[in-house]
Parts: C-alpha cells; sequence; structure tokens
C-alpha cells in the first residue's frame, strides 16, 4: 500500500490512458469500457445538473446553488461503489452522490428553491439531508457505523466532507471514536483546494491523508478527477469495513472548478492560472479521451441528450414546486411542537392576519 504522502493514486491518465497498478486494478477489473461509458454518462448528467441549478439561482428560481464542476469523478467514482444498504452523510455540494443514489430532480431542488427543509427521504435513499455545519456529518455517519456494527450488518457508512472540514473539531472527534470502535465508516475528503477563499494551503500543511493514520486509519490519497481511481480507493475501503477491518479515509484530490455558491466570486481571491492547470485534468474529458481510444465514438452526444433531458425535468421539477403556506414553516421543527415554538406561530399568525396576508 501506497503511503499517504506519495503521488495520488491514478489508473487514468490525463491523455485517456490506463495506467497500470497491481494493487488497484483487481478493484476495477470488471469496468469494461461499457461500464465506463456509464460512469462517463453519469458525470455528464450530473454537469448538466448543475449548470442548470446555477441558471435557475440566476433566473432567480432558486435561492441559492452549491457548484460541483470539476468534482464529478471524486462523487461518481464512489458513489456508484456503493451498495443501497449503505448510508451516506454529505455536506451540501454533494447533487452528484444525491444523483447516484437514486434521489429524483424533483426531490433535488426543494431546499434550493426554499420550500422545503430537505427534499427527500433519508431511508428510501440511504443518505441523510445535505449538512451545513460544516463537518457535523462525520460524527453522524460514524455514530451509524456503529450501530450498523452493533446490528451486526455489513453495511457501511460514508461521510462526505471537504478540505475546510477538516479543521473542524467534529471531524476529528469522528475520526477518535471511528478508530476506536473500529466503525465500518470511510471518511471520503474531497480536497476541492477551497474553504470558501482559504486555500488548503493554509490549513494543511502536509497531505490531508496523512492527518488519519495518527488517528489509527489507514488512509489514501487519490486523484480524485480520476473516476476508475476514487471507485478502486472507494471498493477498497468499502471491503476493509465490511470485514470489520473498521474505517478509513480517502482524500480526493481535485479542484472547485466555480465560485464557493451561487454568492460567491472567486476571482476575488483564487488565481486563475491555477483554474487553467486543473482544466487539463477535467474528470469528464480525460474518460471521453479513453473510450475514444477504445473506438465508443459517439459517447458524447448520447450522453448529451440524457443530459439535456434530465436537465429539462429538473427544470419544470422546480418551476412546478407549490409555494409552501407561512404557518408551516412551525411545523417541522421538531417532531411535537415546543410551547416556544407554538407561541412565536401563533404570533407570526397574527402578523400575517395583521397585514391580511395567507396564513
Ligand atoms: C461549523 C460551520 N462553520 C462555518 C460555516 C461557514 N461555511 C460554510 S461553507 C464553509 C467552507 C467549507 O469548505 P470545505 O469544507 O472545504 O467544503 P467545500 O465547500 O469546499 O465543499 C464555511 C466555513 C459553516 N457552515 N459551519
Amino acid at each position: 500500500m501506497q503511503s499517504p504522502a506519495e503521488t495520488p493514486l491514478r489508473l487514468l491518465g490525463p491523455d485517456g490512458r490506463r495506467i497500470p497498478n497491481d494493487d488497484f486494478d483487481p478493484w476495477v477489473s470488471d469496468i469494461t469500457a461499457e461500464r465506463l461509458a456509464e460512469l462517463y454518462e453519469d458525470m455528464v448528467v450530473v454537469r448538466r445538473i448543475d449548470s442548470e441549478g446555477i441558471a435557475l439561482q440566476r433566473q432567480g428560481q432558486v435561492g441559492l446553488w452549491p457548484p460541483l464542476r470539476g468534482q464529478e469523478a471524486a462523487q461518481i467514482g464512489s458513489a456508484r461503489a456503493l451498495r443501497s444498504d449503505d448510508f451516506v452523510f454529505t455536506s451540501y455540494r454533494e447533487n452528484a452522490v444525491a444523483y447516484c443514489r437514486g434521489v429524483g430532480v424533483e426531490e433535488m431542488m426543494p431546499m434550493w428553491r426554499g420550500t422545503a427543509a430537505s427534499g427527500w427521504d433519508p431511508y428510501e435513499f440511504g443518505m441523510a439531508p445535505p449538512a451545513v455545519i460544516i463537518g457535523a456529518q462525520t460524527l453522524h455517519a460514524t455514530g451509524y457505523a456503529m450501530g450498523c456494527a452493533k446490528d451486526g450488518a455489513d453495511s457501511v457508512a460514508v461521510a462526505y466532507f471537504g478540505d475546510g472540514a477538516t479543521s473542524q473539531g467534529d471531524v476529528s472527534e469522528a475520526m477518535v471514536f471511528a478508530a476506536a470502535f473500529r466503525a465500518p465508516v470511510i471518511f471520503l475528503c474531497q480536497n476541492n483546494h477551497w474553504a470558501i477563499s482559504e486555500p488548503v494551503s493554509l490549513v494543511a500543511r502536509r497531505p490531508l491523508a496523512d492527518r488519519a493514520p495518527g488517528f489509527g486509519i489507514p488512509s489514501i490519497r487519490v486523484d480524485g478527477n480520476d473516476v476508475l481511481a476514487m471507485m478502486a480507493a472507494t471498493r477498497w475501503a468499502l471491503d476493509r469495513a465490511r470485514r470489520g477491518d473498521g474505517p478509513s479515509y480517502i482524500e480526493a484530490v481535485t479542484y472547485r472548478m466555480g465560485p464557493h455558491t451561487t454568492s460567491d466570486d472567486p476571482s476575488r481571491y483564487a488565481d486563475p492560472a491555477e483554474h487553467d492547470e486543473w482544466l487539463q485534468l477535467d474528470p469528464i474529458a480525460r474518460v471521453e479521451r479513453n473510450l475514444e481510444l477504445n473506438g465508443l465514438h459517439s459517447v458524447h452526444e448520447v450522453a448529451s441528450r440524457t443530459a439535456d433531458a434530465v436537465a429539462a425535468d429538473l427544470r419544470r421539477a422546480c418551476l412546478e414546486l407549490p409555494d409552501p403556506r407561512p404557518l408551516e414553516l412551525f411545523d417541522h421543527v421538531f417532531t411535537e411542537p415546543t410551547s416556544r415554538v407554538l407561541r412565536q406561530r401563533s404570533q407570526y399568525a397574527a402578523y400575517l392576519d395583521m397585514l391580511g396576508e395567507e396564513r
């Protein structure tokens, strides 16, 4: 096994050629050119979902959108390695993971349009609602994984978080517990190089993957723009977890090709030359080159047609979302409302009545 500080694991070069690797090739031996074409289509579709989300925000139809452009391979390669009875805990940028879990476009939009606190049933898809509190989901994942172990199930929990999140105490606490209890959890850090405007170099003097061994958790640095390497590393970590060997840590080295969210302006802090360098490592282009080398030439047209159809559904589903009634805001704060929530509800109702507005 490579030391985490070494060059990230890469199985598919930027020129589309396979890079042989005795340790990790066996984990993706079933990924034929046809299967790779499916992963390619997934990436094209989620890039299109992403650009439609940005467009909807710019048109005032959703309040906010956190772009994932550049991170398609990190999310698709890992999420497509999971079983439906595994459970993922993400932050807000993992729309591609949600897509892989089967979350429909109609369930993806309510949170961003502000019509619901969360769009989907976590148990239906094995995916918790997005966590906006940075790093909190690593504790949720560890707790869930400890529960799986106690139940004797071989399901695995996966926590997706960013490079910035590694500065949060929650992430360290989650790793202490996961290591101590050999919890079947994967810590999947997408190092996209930026925590809003703070570069990863500010908070990490060494590769982030180097931190996990200090907690007793084996780790691996992966080229996060390589969908095959991401799948191989995730399968390696899943296998460890299912065999009872406990947690693993994957650092997916990738790059956020857009703003942090649609409210941010990276031109105020990021060097455009860095963006151009990462463009050469585009996760979708390198798979397309590989498929062309394998004689699959029309993949782009086919995938684009699917992507356009999904984007049209997404837009329709978003625009069809009914506006919630104002007082619904108080209905889902707690399972049973507290007296404080009830008091606030009646005060707000009186205010709406005073204005003659619908409740
Ligand atoms: C506990 C907490 N502190 C601060 C914030 C404000 N905040 C929102 S996003 C963000 C940066 C997160 O960066 P990173 O973990 O690298 O994830 P990325 O957004 O790049 O995917 C911060 C500090 C927050 N949401 N939660």
